[in-house]
């Protein structure tokens, strides 16, 4: 048994079943041999009890009972009974070896599958596409990824292989009892029927009550989630009691439906316990009355009852096991629900040239909405930039201005009209060449809990040496910065480590961008929630950053904006003005104009104040 003979990676994708056993079943894949094997072992495990029974049998009817005068082997009675002693230890020890053998390779199988889930389910979440990302809760998926993959576990490590270990005790023990009397081999059984009955029911109410604690444990861990990301937000608003009191709500109904869960559950127990316990009982008085009407001898009388249990408890377990194989059935809906959505092609487009772009774009017509919203968020977008140029993008929040950019490297499909990237169609580029080709700074940058080297040098494919690095935190006005911290460029980011400012993590990325080295470049800085001097550093960086990359830049403030070759004023996803800063300002009345004027009154006001203050 070694892993290394199984690839890491198996895509689930076709394991997709309405239904659900069916779908367990092609999950198993590879490993299906092994789940043989420790069926086999249990099977040979069971025989050796069984084969226990039969002993016991010989040694009541010729030693107890007196009948055998004559030992086989012409042994004498001690060596006898040393021998039978033997038989009896060597068939224990095979029934318990064999047991841990099959226990081994369950374990090995069920370890083994739900780490290749895993694996497909991480890398197939980071291909889906970003719709799919906006409107899913990531405590939901990190439930699903985790909790639902571990019931799973369960289910391949125990559920899977127990059914087989209960089929196959059953079958043993009941052909061994058929072997000793037919009619009270099916008279043991006569209660199968009712069993099965009430298994069936309680497995339906199990699924649904399960289906309903799952979904519950899914929102308290959304919850969570979103406490533990916006506790700043929660703090803020000093809403903690608010907060505590909706997490207790939501913990209370997972209480509950946690509580149904197991009262049905323990229900079945009991229940199940009662009829099999009247069959046993039945089972042993018309054993009995056989062996006083010397129907069958003591010897049978007494393998029967033992052997009567290993055939009742597998109709017992069985149902037990069916039952919770129920857990391992939702589990398998709720991992299969994120299986089934489609992925984000990277490569659909024909178009995927050597080299680099040169960065000419032509919006024509451009409308977009997002999927799940109603109101178009841009329309009929037309615009050209030419190689190199600059393009400002201004205009009140929601205008649609992070929308707009968002479409170049195909973040989101647009509904109408067209964009042409160096005079082919954006749609015939692939994703994965766009995108290796556009450098964005977000308008939140994300940093990994990684260090900052690592996350300076993120995604570029290549090794990148510590002067590269350096040289960009440099060019990025972040270097000052980086080497105050107390393991410069080693210091760990976040949880453990500094904590950065919004301008200081605009920065790193701004580096990061330096060294992607992108034709295209967008800088999405809505924030603006920098000082004078670290902006006015900022800027210098991005200046450096901009020469000879067509650029996309989205700004609040006028300054930022007056180079820009084209400056484009989004008002609820039109542009309202269209054109250099020297054409715009003469526009009286116009948006521009207003918000130049209140800007430059601002920095006027503040320039006297200052001066004042000196
Ligand atoms: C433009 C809506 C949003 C707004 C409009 C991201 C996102 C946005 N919207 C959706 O319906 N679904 C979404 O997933 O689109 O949004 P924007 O482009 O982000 O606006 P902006 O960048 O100009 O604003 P700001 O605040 O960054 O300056 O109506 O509801
Ligand atoms: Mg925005």
């Amino acid at each position: 048994m070694n892993l290394t003979n199984f690839s890491t990676y198996y895509d689930f994708r076709s394991t997709l079943h309405t239904n659900r056993l069916v779908g367990l079943w092609r999950m198993m894949a590879d490993f299906r041999p092994y789940y043989l094997l420790a069926a086999i072992s249990l099977a040979v495990s069971a025989m050796a009890k069984t084969a226990g029974f039969f002993l016991l049998r010989y040694f009541a009817d010729n030693v107890l009972a007196g009948t055998g005068s004559s030992l086989p082997f012409s042994l004498n009675l001690t060596q006898f009974l040393i021998a039978i002693a033997l038989g009896f230890m060597g068939l224990a020890l095979v029934e318990g070896g064999f047991a841990y053998f099959s226990g081994r390779l369950a374990a090995f199988t069920a370890e083994g599958v739900t780490r290749r889930l895993r694996n497909f389910l991480f890398d197939h979440i980071q291909r889906l596409n970003f719709s799919y990302h906006s409107k899913t809760k990531t405590g939901d998926l990190i439930e699903r990824c985790t909790s639902d993959v571990d019931a799973l576990r369960r289910f391949f490590s125990q559920q899977a292989i127990g059914v087989g270990r209960i089929i196959l005790l059953f079958v043993v023990n009941f052909i061994a009892l058929l072997s000793l009397h037919t009619g009270l081999a099916w008279f043991s059984i006569i209660s199968l029927p009712f069993i099965l009955l009430i298994t069936v029911w309680f497995f339906k109410q199990i699924t649904k009550r399960y289906e309903d604690y799952q979904e519950q444990e899914a929102v308290l861990s959304t919850t969570l989630q979103e406490n533990l990301t916006g506790v700043r937000v929660v703090k803020a608003f000093a809403n903690q009691n608010y907060e505590i009191g909706k997490f207790e709500k939501d913990n209370l109904e997972k209480f509950r439906r946690g509580k149904l869960l197991l009262i049905t559950h323990s229900l079945y127990w009991p229940l199940s316990q009662f009829v099999l316990g009247i069959q046993l009982l039945a089972g042993y008085i018309f054993g009995a009355l056989l062996t006083i009407n010397a129907e069958i001898t003591v010897g049978t009388y007494l393998a029967y009852s033992g052997m009567v249990i290993w055939l009742l408890w597998p109709i017992q377990n069985l149902g037990r096991l069916i039952v919770d194989t129920s857990a391992g059935m939702v589990s398998y809906t709720r991992i299969m629900a994120i299986t089934k959505q489609i992925r984000e092609p990277l490569s659909d487009g024909k178009v995927s040239p050597a080299g680099p772009l040169k960065g000419e774009i032509v919006f024509e017509d451009v409308s977009f909405k997002y999927s799940d919203g109603s109101a178009e968020v841009l329309n009929s977008i037309s615009f050209k930039v030419k190689p190199g140029q600059t393009v400002a993008l201004l205009g009140s929040t929601g205008s649609g201005k992070t929308s707009l950019v968002n479409l170049l490297p195909r973040f989101h499909e647009y509904s109408n009209g067209k964009i042409m990237l160096d005079g082919v169609d954006l749609k015939d580029y692939s994703r994965k060449y766009l995108r290796r080709q556009i450098g964005i700074v977000e308008q939140e940058p994300f940093l990994f809990s990684r260090s900052i080297r690592e996350n300076i040098s993120y995604g570029l494919g290549r090794d990148i040496r510590g002067d590269e690095i350096e040289a960009a935190a440099k060019a990025a006005a972040i270097h000052e910065d980086i080497i105050s911290f107390p393991d410069g460029y080693s210091t760990l980011v976040g949880e453990r480590g500094v904590t950065l400012s919004g301008g200081q993590k605009q920065r790193v990325t701004i580096a990061r961008i330096l060294l992607k080295n992108p034709r295209i470049l967008i800088f999405d800085d809505s924030t603006s929630s920098v000082d004078m001097d670290t902006e006015a550093e900022i800027r210098a960086a991005l200046n450096r950053l901009m020469e000879g990359r067509t650029t996309f830049i989205i700004a609040h403030r006028i300054q930022t904006v007056m180079n820009a070759d084209l400056i484009l004023v989004l008002n609820k996803g039109n542009i309202v003005q269209k054109g250099s800063h020297k054409e715009l300002i003469v526009q009286k009345d116009s948006i521009y104009r207003q918000m130049f004027d209140i800007q430059t009154r601002i920095d006027e006001e503040l320039e006297i104040e200052v001066s004042q203050a000196k």
